[in-house]
């Protein structure tokens, strides 16, 4: 079967792409998703106390103003059953249920010049083509489960938290190991330890947070969002991050250190990510960020009783931020608990999974670790993990996973050269993962429908970038990198670090999603500049 556009993945990116190319320009469009339902990585991101961290009247589309004043969110900050029933509601709304195909894993597609369409093969050998390929398949959504030896031998049960059971999992008189402490396993700890007989975390790098302080919404603030909305969605496409709070016009120099103290103390009883916007530079200044970061130092060991344990979460290597800061619900407080222990990776590491648990071999000497579940809270292959999973070729044969062999390279994160009308949305080399993803995404979307919609209007059959303005772009993804403290974790995801044999290249643009959104603009003004337009061929 043929269509103008295939669309890979519906989650926020699919549902707005396929209402973008299909409500706005007309085209035939398919999507086509691997999981059970829409949601994306809602769908599969299950796990207790899984929330997400931007805050519900900004975690939403803005393209509507309709179905803004339509949707009301009950909590600060969304749950996965929340904002699944979102999406749901849009896909009723904008009737886009029936142009979506779900269970469908998308295994490989192939340009053919002849013909200048892609062929999209799937897992059940299903075949279809289309003259444009969208990739709408998310930054983090293929689950790194790493490479430990023994996994096989456990006898119990293990799971990753970005595959967990619909059915979820039981945990009463169990004793759970969690391996992971990044965002996901800052959330889950706390609810785990609640119903488990004993809970053994098991931390590699220790990581800051700052406490969500999630709460149900006032009828007030429900209020104030359908009647703010302009001023909602334009603070949200005007800052850095694609949130709706300010960043603070002030650097931490200027303010004595009781003002800074209180700055911090203001923000951390708010609660957030709100915390990273309290002065200008604290992503930009090393040494601005210091004063973060042993703020949030001294609330870990304020909060955790036992000194030791206190010492190993707040023994933080890399400054506030630089890794993707997690915001918690009482996570340092549930390690005051009898029923949970922290083993320190860093000083023992973890010699292999056996039988019956995990064994340990460092400072403490060899140690069992007994359980009866692990859980995986240890992230994904991000950003280019879902592309590359696929075995994607563009001209001439020429293979995705060959061409970024040494790290992806792309031309503002939308396209690739020698992939024709192939386009990629929050792709490696765009804010995405830095940003609040639905605001990255409705402005990727757009471009990508304002291209297409340029191309058809002035019979153009194809588009890839120029090698000369991708390997220029790739570079200054690195050099906005490098003007930020991101720069200097360099064994966080956003490097790839956490994947064995992946690429050490720093992936999403930091440079801001308010400039990097006019930068797209300007592109697409100057006739798509950077970009080859192929014409159609005369008949002979
Ligand atoms: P993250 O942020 O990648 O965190 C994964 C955690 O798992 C992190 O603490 C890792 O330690 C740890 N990890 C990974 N591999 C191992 C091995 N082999 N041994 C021990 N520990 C390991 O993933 P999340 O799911 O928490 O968050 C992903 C994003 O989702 C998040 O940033 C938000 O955007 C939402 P490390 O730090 O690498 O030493």
């Amino acid at each position: 079967m043929h269509f103008d556009a295939i669309v890979i993945g519906a989650g926020f990116a699919g549902l707005y792409q396929l209402h973008g190319l299909r409500d706005r320009l007309g085209l035939r469009v398919r999507v086509l998703e691997a999981g059970g339902d829409l949601g994306g990585t809602w769908y599969w991101n299950r796990y207790p106390g899984a929330r997400c961290d931007s805050e519900s009247h900004a975690y939403r589309y803005f393209f509507s103003r309709e179905l803004n004043d339509e949707w009301q969110s009950t909590e600060r900050y969304p749950g996965p059953p929340e904002i699944r029933a979102y999406l749901d509601y849009v896909a009723k709304k904008f009737d886009l249920r029936r142009d979506m195909k779900f269970g469908v894993r998308v295994t490989a597609a192939s340009f053919d010049e002849g013909t200048n369409r892609w062929r999209v093969e799937t897992e059940s050998g299903e075949q279809c083509t289309a003259t444009y390929l969208v990739a709408a398949v998310g930054c983090l959504s293929a689950a790194n489960v790493p490479d430990i030896p023994g996994l096989k031998d456990f006898r119990g049960n293990w799971y990753h938290t970005g595959q967990w059971p619909q059915e979820g999992v039981d945990f009463t008189g169990k004793r759970v190991g969690q391996i992971g402490t990044g965002s996901t396993g800052i959330q889950a700890a706390p609810v785990i330890a609640q119903s488990a007989a004993h809970l053994t975390v098991f931390q590699r790098t220790a990581n800051y947070s700052v406490p969500a302080r999630n709460a149900p919404l006032t009828p007030e603030f429900k209020r104030w969002v359908r009647d703010n909305f302009d001023e909602i969605r334009g603070i949200a496409r005007s800052t850095v991050n694609g949130h709706a709070f300010r960043i603070s016009e002030r650097n931490v120099a200027d303010v004595t250190p009781e003002e800074r103290e209180a700055v911090y103390q203001a923000a951390w009883e708010t609660g957030g990510l709100q915390f990273r916007a309290t002065f200008r530079d604290l992503v930009t200044d090393r040494a601005a960020n210091a004063t973060a970061a042993e703020f949030l130092k001294a609330r870990i060991r304020a909060a955790v009783k036992d000194p030791a344990t206190a010492e190993s979460l707040a023994n933080i290597d890399h400054p506030y931020a630089a890794k993707r800061p997690p915001i918690d619900t009482d996570y340092f407080e549930t390690f005051n608990r009898a029923n949970v222990s922290l083993v320190d990776l860093r000083a023992d590491p973890i010699e292999r999974i056996t039988a019956d648990g995990i064994r340990t071999e460092g400072k403490s000497g060899r140690r069992e670790h007994a359980l009866d579940i692990i859980v995986f809270a240890t992230g994904f292959d991000a950003m280019t993990g879902p592309l590359l999973k696929m075995d994607i070729r563009g001209r001439a044969g020429r293979s995705l996973r060959e061409d970024w062999k040494t790290g992806p390279e792309t031309y503002l994160g939308l396209q690739m050269p020698g992939f024709p009308n192939l386009f990629t949305i929050t792709g490696p080399g765009s804010p995405s993962v830095l940003t609040n993803m639905p605001v990255a995404i409705e402005q990727h979307v757009d471009w990508i429908t304002e291209c297409i919609g340029h191309l058809r209007r002035n019979g153009i059959e194809t588009i890839e970038p120029s090698a000369q303005a991708t390997r220029e772009w790739t570079a200054t993804v690195q050099e906005a990198a490098q003007a930020t403290v991101l720069w200097d974790a360099k064994h966080s995801w956003y490097f790839g670090a956490n994947v064995a044999g992946k690429p050490q290249v720093f992936m999403p643009y930091a440079g801001g999603l308010a400039r990097y959104a006019k930068l797209c603009e300007g592109v697409a003004e100057r006739g798509y500049e950077g970009f080859v337009l192929g014409r159609a061929k005369a008949p002979a």
